[in-house]
């Protein structure tokens, strides 16, 4: 088991589905806790509890995010979020992340979704200790982009990742907050920004309210991704469909009819177990549909959705994959190597990043 969950540690992953504010470190989460209960925001007693319980149903994650929003409502929290973000990313051989945040107004901080997705730029060039390669001019989409560095997957050197960003529309959000997100990512497009998200908690808001900032993306050329069947909904779900999103996240509740429409138009599928089996999504976690879809060679891709929150990481959702469906590790580095297909960099990243794990499966297997 141990050796298993090593390997699952060594292999180069691909993380499209993670949310920067439900991947604070617990350490940092309770540092801005603590600070804000001394000045009296809130009550560090009841944060602990809160924090520390480990299966939460959706309404009660929905909670925990709103006091995460509390905790980082300052341009330096948002930055330094980020940076660990990444950082604790990298050491897990992550090699590359789609990271996705909210862009938030917070009149009182002075913030506009601009100035905090500049906290987030910030925070990503103030990383050191990891090589981060961000900008979408580290590659071109000539297929000529000079590979980064192939890591050391036995972590001696100095990790190497391409980090791209998807800025996420809240449900909670009017259609006019929504354009200005899908504005922001299209003049954040040379600073890393690659798409669009939609989430929040998934019994708010209602579809007509994204769809025409959705719309607008797609025909900006923006690719979008979004959370789909969270809760049971097929009017819903047939909406999201019917947009032909380049992806879609968790996927829960979705009906046969649903299911064969994705398969159809291999609609890739983000799949977070711990996240699922935690929010109560299932009954257990070898009722997943990953099991069926992955009988069905179906393109999906395993992620974390918050490993903060969750107190998971990637390696830990391979190894689960790994343990209840029993894949081998040959299959394993398949999945890894099967993500690239689905990122939406360019193709000078996409060959960049089939040469890392070409490497390493020579290296691993
Ligand atoms: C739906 C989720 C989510 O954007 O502030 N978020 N939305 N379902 C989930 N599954 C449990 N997990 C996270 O990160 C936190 C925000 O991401 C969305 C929620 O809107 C949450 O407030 P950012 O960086």
């Amino acid at each position: 088991m141990e050796e298993l969950k090593e390997w699952c540690h060594l292999i180069p992953k691909i993380e499209l589905h993670a949310h920067l504010n439900g991947s604070i470190r617990d350490s940092t989460l309770f540092e801005l806790a603590k600070v804000l209960g001394e000045k009296g925001v809130i009550v560090f007693a009841a944060v602990e509890d809160v924090i520390m319980k480990s299966g939460r149903s959706l309404p009660e994650c929905f909670q925990l995010f709103d006091l995460f929003h509390i905790l980082a409502t300052d341009h330096e929290t948002v930055a330094r979020i980020a940076k660990e973000a990444i950082e604790d990313f990298a050491a897990e051989n992550v090699v590359y992340i789609e990271l996705r945040t909210t862009p938030k107004n917070n009149e009182s901080k002075g913030m506009t979704k601009r100035s905090y997705m500049e906290a987030v730029i910030k925070g990503l060039r103030a990383i050191e200790t990891v090589s981060v390669y961000f900008l979408n001019t580290d590659d071109s989409t000539d297929n000529s982009i000079e590979a980064i560095p192939t890591n050391d997957i036995h972590g001696a050197k100095k990790k190497n990742i391409y980090v791209r960003l998807l800025l996420s529309i809240d449900r909670r959000e009017t259609t006019a907050a929504a354009m200005e997100t899908v504005d922001l990512a299209l003049e954040l497009k040379d600073l890393g920004v690659v798409g669009i998200d939609l989430s929040g908690n998934p019994v708010v808001g209602e579809w007509n309210t994204f769809l025409p900032a959705l719309t607008y993306a797609k025909e900006q050329g923006l690719p979008i991704t979004l959370h789909c069947g969270e809760v049971p909904n097929r009017k819903e779900v047939q909406s999201m469909l019917d947009i032909c999103p380049q992806r879609i996240g968790h996927a829960c509740f979705l009906e046969n009819e649903e299911w064969e429409r994705v398969k159809s138009s291999k609609i890739p599928v983000e799949i977070c177990l711990t996240s699922n089996l935690r929010t109560q999504r299932l009954e257990s976690i070898d009722r997943h549909h990953f099991a069926d879809l992955y009988k069905a060679k179906h393109p999906m891709v395993l992620c974390t959705d918050d490993p903060g929150l969750f107190s998971t990481s990637v390696s830990n959702e391979y190894y689960l994959a790994a343990s209840t469906f029993g894949l081998s590790k040959g299959e394993l580095i398949d999945l890894a190597q099967n993500a690239i297909e689905f990122v939406f960099a360019s193709d000078g990243v996409k060959k960049a990043l089939t040469d890392i794990i070409q490497a390493a499966k020579r290296e691993l297997q």
